[in-house]
């Protein structure tokens, strides 16, 4: 038997904590009771087994690792590396299906077969493909003007779908790679040619008796991680921007008080904007406001979670409930009358949970369906009919409410939507938006490093405090923070994305949110939307006095309470683009291998980016801090420099 939950230690989240005691009076579990009940594998844990071939499955000892192999001969460091390499495609492909149904979805938006959906904003149009080298204008009778709309989003469309189906040549997007990382990784042989063609070569390397040198495996995985950063995620979240609007500075509220027990609540789940961009309009349309007030609610009330919300939190400030480990959490409310979801990160637990509370549970994605689901495909050219059947069950649901409704009372404004665009506009102003500002602060010490702070929640670890804790070490160390994905929206629940939280900081980069009025947590959106982060550190190279190279710059990643495959890709394109990244929770590797080495120190000479491991909160912000101090140094600015005055001399001189 195992020893009962201690619900007050699974998670720092009082909304969460809350629903878990009403769990447990309801009688029903969520996955904390289950991790609780099921220690997790020691030998899966640490990734000594293979099951790859019927000769196995095979186990190897995590503590003696090399005193066995696999029945074919495979070593501890092939089977770790072949395990690694398929987390990395499952990881890449979740998000490069995502970009390419984005893709899809856009080619038929401009060939005008869908048109729910519009163009919505033509600057990113523009900019998008100036930078992959589309003409943005035409010469014609002398003059220079604007390229018509439609011929450049096709042009864009036909490159962009490069990024997937080329087979020789290089991605796009590589074309924003600074010069001397692209250079190294072409000297390494890991630019990638195109996403698809990368997964089916590792797949294939990763089946019996072909690749077994785990060194030719990584060199592999690292560019099919690479064919998701810089292309799949990437194309994701420009192609969203160019549908439905680039982010900027937008108030939301976050955490489970959002909810409203005089309305019909409904929840999007999930991650693919297209669902939740079509509820908006569902739940704003007055008919459908009518049907609920017929039903006797106040109106109908939307909420987001997980990256879906994330996405909408960014674009229109759509509150978001809670991040992936209180989604079970919520339906223990009972006040959620339909939660509709698509792809990714949707526990299957969800469904049978939402029977015992009468919630309409309800799959919209021909991919993903889940057994005792209510499946409403979400057609592009026709959303509005599954969105509109959700909101009509959601009343429906809302009129024979027959369990009691409980919903925690906390929630917390935050400021969501910097995109790369927005931190350029912020920083310098609409006539001279540079990301310069941010380069000399980091020169004159004020902004030690900037730390990409992202990923799940996970429950073999206190739910968001791993987070918290190491957020909360960095800014007092004057590290600026972004963040994506469910790890945002445990900084945002805690107040720390609003500009007061600047009192939190060392005093550089207090000076700093105080001057330009911006949080020192900033939410750059999804999962996907790490590819902002990519850009950010290349734009930061661009500028200048950081170095040239991507690796030269004093920032460090981290994914602290990380659960799924994806974070492992997001985790390999980090470290192969030159970022010094940490995980914490659990790492998929047995110690005292040559395959965790090469992870964790030989990656840094070949691409100047490595893995770390830090389940301690203050040792894997340490670590962090430690890197950005030694890069700092590296590159001569390891001293804080004191604030110069200009005087006429120095004006004359610039
Ligand atoms: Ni990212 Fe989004 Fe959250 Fe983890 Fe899942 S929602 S894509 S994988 S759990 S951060």
């Amino acid at each position: 038997m195992a020893k009962e939950l201690d619900i007050q230690e699974a998670s720092i989240c009082p909304s969460t904590i809350q629903m878990l005691v009403k769990a447990k009076k309801d009688g029903v579990q969520t996955c904390y009771d289950r991790a609780n009940d099921m220690a997790a594998c020691p030998i899966g844990d640490k990734s000594a087994c293979c099951k790859n071939c019927s000769m196995g499955p095979c186990r190897l000892s995590p503590k003696d690792p090399y005193a066995k192999t696999g029945v074919c001969g495979a070593t501890i460091d092939t089977i770790q590396a072949r395990n690694f390499a398929r987390m990395v495609v499952s990881g890449a492909a979740a998000h490069t299906d995502h970009g390419m149904a984005m893709l899809d979805l856009f080619k038929e938006v401009v060939h005008g077969k869908i048109t729910d959906y519009t163009i919505k904003d033509v600057a990113k149009l523009k900019y998008v493909c100036s930078e992959i080298g589309i003409a943005t204008t035409v010469t014609e009778d002398g003059g220079v003007k604007d390229r018509d709309v439609k011929e450049m989003a096709l042009e864009l469309a036909e490159e962009l779908e490069k990024t997937y189906t080329q087979v020789e040549g290089e991605i796009p997007f590589m074309k924003r790679v600074p010069a001397k990382t692209l250079e190294r990784w072409r000297e390494l042989g890991i630019v990638p040619r195109g996403s698809m063609r990368e997964l089916m070569e590792m797949m294939h390397r990763t089946h019996i008796g072909v690749d077994q040198e785990y060194n030719n495996i990584t060199k592999q995985f690292q560019r099919t991680a690479l064919s998701d950063g810089w292309g799949g995620s990437m194309v994701a979240t420009e192609i969203s921007d160019i549908l439905y609007g680039t982010p900027k500075a937008v108030h939301g509220w976050v955490d489970m008080g959002c909810l409203d027990a005089d309305y019909v609540n409904v929840i999007v789940h999930g991650h693919e904007p297209n669902l939740f961009e079509s509820m908006i309009d569902a739940v704003n349309d007055p008919k459908n406001i009518e049907k609920a007030k017929a039903a006797g609610a106040k109106g109908i009330n939307l909420g987001g979670m997980c990256c879906s919300g994330a996405e909408v939190l960014m674009r229109h400030g759509v509150p978001h409930i809670g991040n992936f480990l209180s989604t079970e959490a919520v339906i223990v409310s009972g006040a959620v009358d339909a939660m509709a979801v698509d792809v990714q990160c949707i526990k299957q637990a969800l469904a049978p949970l939402s029977e015992c509370y009468g919630t309409k549970f309800v799959t919209t994605n021909p991919r993903a369906h889940i057994e005792g689901a209510i499946h409403v495909e979400l057609k592009e050219d026709e959303p509005r009919k599954c969105v509109d059947k959700v909101v009509e069950m959601a009343i429906e649901r809302y009129k024979n409410r027959n369990k009691p409704v409980e919903i925690p009372q906390y929630k917390q404004m935050s400021i969501a939507g910097f995109s790369h665009e927005y931190i350029n506009y912020m920083l310098g102003g609409k006539f001279r938006s540079s990301y310069k500002p941010l380069n000399e602060n980091i020169i004159n010490g004020r902004i030690r490093g900037v730390a990409g702070v992202v990923g799940c929640t996970n429950p073999r670890v206190k739910h968001d405090w791993v987070h918290v804790e190491v957020v909360k070490e960095l800014i007092k160390n004057n590290v600026l923070v972004v963040q994506t994905g469910c790890s945002a929206i445990s900084l945002a629940k805690v107040g720390l994305m609003v500009p007061e939280a600047a009192k939190y900081c060392g005093d550089g980069l207090a000076e700093i949110c105080e001057t330009v009025g911006i949080p020192p947590v900033l939410n750059v959106g999804s999962c996907v939307d790490n590819s902002r982060i990519l850009i950010a550190c290349a734009e930061m190279v661009k500028t200048g006095g950081l170095g040239e190279r991507i690796s030269d710059l004093p920032v460090a990643g981290s994914a602290p309470e990380w659960m799924s495959e994806k974070a492992i890709s997001i985790g390999q394109y980090f470290v192969s683009s030159g970022v010094y990244t940490v995980f914490g929770a659990t790492f998929p590797v047995t110690d005292n291998t040559k395959f965790k080495d090469l992870l964790f120190k030989g990656l840094a000479d070949q691409v100047g980016g490595s893995w770390d491991f830090a389940k301690d909160p203050y040792e894997h912000a340490q670590l962090m801090i430690d890197h950005i101090d030694r890069k700092r140094e590296a590159l001569g600015i390891q001293e804080k420099q004191e604030r110069k005055l200009f005087g006429m001399e120095d004006r004359r001189a610039l």
